[in-house]
């Protein structure tokens, strides 16, 4: 493609596809689906568009190419700048901040430092892909300078910004050193997404206490002469495509399979994440280890699977060794011999393996101390088109906005989590049936392609 053409584009730390080594040096690119390229390949390869982010390998220098009408445009990084910037100042730094500091954030100039010069990169890499007036949306913490950095290269692009994970309360933003200048690189935007109205709120309070924006209309603030924009916009899935998955024969039977390994038990709970010490995986463990001890769990059978993430960050390795050594002493004291009472997979499973897996489950335990949406617990939800199972949510994930349905806990207070499971294993049938049908209804009319179009139509892009 050649230089400044694309009408269209999105920026975010990755790139949708990996670039791999190979043992005898060669590289090779290996596609790695997600929700959000799902939702966005389409209005992509429509408009000419351009993806710009790191491929995932560090100093491998790698040339755009164009896929199916959309440019892959690789920003490069450095072992050091992977270790500063995305380990460091993004997950070390921001991530436990903004997750309402469950895990304490450490604050390093040099890794603030490395965050600066990647989003000027990053600003470099986006103004030789788009076009004159085309339109530029940013995905995530690891890039709320670019904005700005871009802005003051390209005025006269559109900017669109989303925040994926929550937008703090203002006093634990305030902790961050570097605060002004993060909301400064956020209001280079037209438009800066949340996923929810709190995450709007905080930010408006921030930018016209430590900038000079001034606020302006219902969810707007005025700052250096423009109108920035912000709004609430509750992310989603593929939900019809999952709703298919789920019913297929081959999914159901595997669903079957999957119930008779573990035994048959009465009831089957699940839990499924990311390896973080954001969702709680020790808070539902606790919760279970407690109803076993007070013989309160019945014939009940307990699967958690995690995928592996971020494992050369430090509070990830405790977190892990933590989770296994609770998963350890729990069968150590309730398992019988070809019968454990919690199965732990640290592996990523593919997608229709992972819809069995909720089709199999009874309850699902989605239990986050802090998550800005949450797709596990709609992912379930879409599964269920048999009306089974019950969700039991927590109140601090996004998602219990709009899943009013669930059962809802704070996973604050062990013996609130722990009477919610108990309830979720005993609810008469009538009721789940009808949550759930509630929950479906919300989910099934709500997803990824109508968050996106509401995001780009408030963006002003013409569809
Ligand atoms: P995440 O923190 O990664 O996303 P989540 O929204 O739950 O959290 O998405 C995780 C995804 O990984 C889901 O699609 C899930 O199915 C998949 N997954 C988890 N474990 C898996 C396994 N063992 N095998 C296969 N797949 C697995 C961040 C924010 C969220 C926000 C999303 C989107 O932290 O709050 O909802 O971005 O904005």
């Amino acid at each position: 493609m050649a230089q400044q053409s694309a009408e269209f584009v999105v920026v975010a730390n990755r790139l949708p596809v990996d670039l791999e080594k190979l043992p005898d040096g060669t590289q090779r690119w290996k596609r790695s689906p997600g929700g959000l390229v799902t939702a966005l390949e389409p209005m992509l390869r429509s408009r000419e568009g351009a993806w710009v982010g790191w491929p995932g390998l560090a100093d491998a220098d790698a040339e755009p190419f164009v896929e199916d009408g959309l440019t892959l445009h690789p920003v490069r990084l450095s072992g050091q700048e992977v270790e500063d910037y995305y380990e460091g100042f993004s997950n070390g730094t921001l991530w436990p901040l903004y997750h309402d500091v469950v895990a304490p954030p450490a604050f390093h100039r040099h890794w603030w430092q490395a965050y600066v010069t990647v989003n000027k990169r990053f600003a470099q890499a986006v103004a030789e892909v788009a076009g004159q007036g085309a339109t530029v949306w940013i995905q995530d913490y690891q890039l709320q300078l670019l904005p700005a950095e871009l802005r003051a290269l390209r005025p006269d692009l559109r900017i669109g910004f989303f925040l994926h994970i929550p937008f703090p309360p203002t006093e634990l933003f305030q902790q961050l050193p570097w605060r002004k200048e993060i909301v400064e690189g956020l209001l280079g935007a037209d438009l800066v997404g949340f996923h929810t109205p709190g995450g709007v709120r905080n930010f408006r309070w921030l930018a016209t206490r430590f900038t000079d924006a001034t606020p302006g209309a219902r969810n707007e603030v005025n700052y250096g002469g423009r109108t920035v924009k912000l709004g609430a916009f509750p992310i989603s899935i593929d939900s019809a495509h999952l709703d298919e998955l789920s019913r297929t024969p081959e999914v159901q039977q595997r669903a079957k399979e999957i119930r008779n390994d573990l035994g048959n038990p009465e009831r089957v709970i699940l839990g499924v994440d990311r390896l973080d010490y954001t969702k709680g995986i020790d808070v539902r463990l606790r919760a279970f280890e407690e109803l076993l001890l007070e013989d309160r769990a019945g014939d009940t059978v307990m699967i958690q699977l995690a995928t592996p993430s971020r494992e050369r960050v430090e509070h990830y390795q405790t977190m892990r060794a933590g989770i296994e050594q609770s998963v350890g002493r729990i069968n150590g004291s309730y398992a019988r011999v070809g019968h454990p009472v919690l199965h732990y997979l640290h592996q990523s499973l593919p997608r229709d393996e992972l819809a069995a897996f909720f089709v199999a489950a009874d309850v699902m335990l989605v239990t986050p101390l802090r998550d800005g949406m949450n797709l596990v617990a709609k992912e379930y939800v879409a599964c269920r088109g048999d009306l089974g199972g019950v969700l039991v949510l927590s109140e601090f994930a996004g998602a219990a906005i709009e899943l009013k349905e669930s059962v809802l806990v704070n996973p604050h207070d062990t013996d609130g989590v722990k009477n919610a499971l108990h309830r979720a294993l005993t609810m008469p049938p009538e009721e789940s049936r009808k949550r759930m049908r509630s929950l479906r209804r919300q989910v099934l009319s709500h997803d990824v392609d109508r968050w996106a179009r509401s995001f780009l139509d408030a963006l002003g892009l013409p569809s």
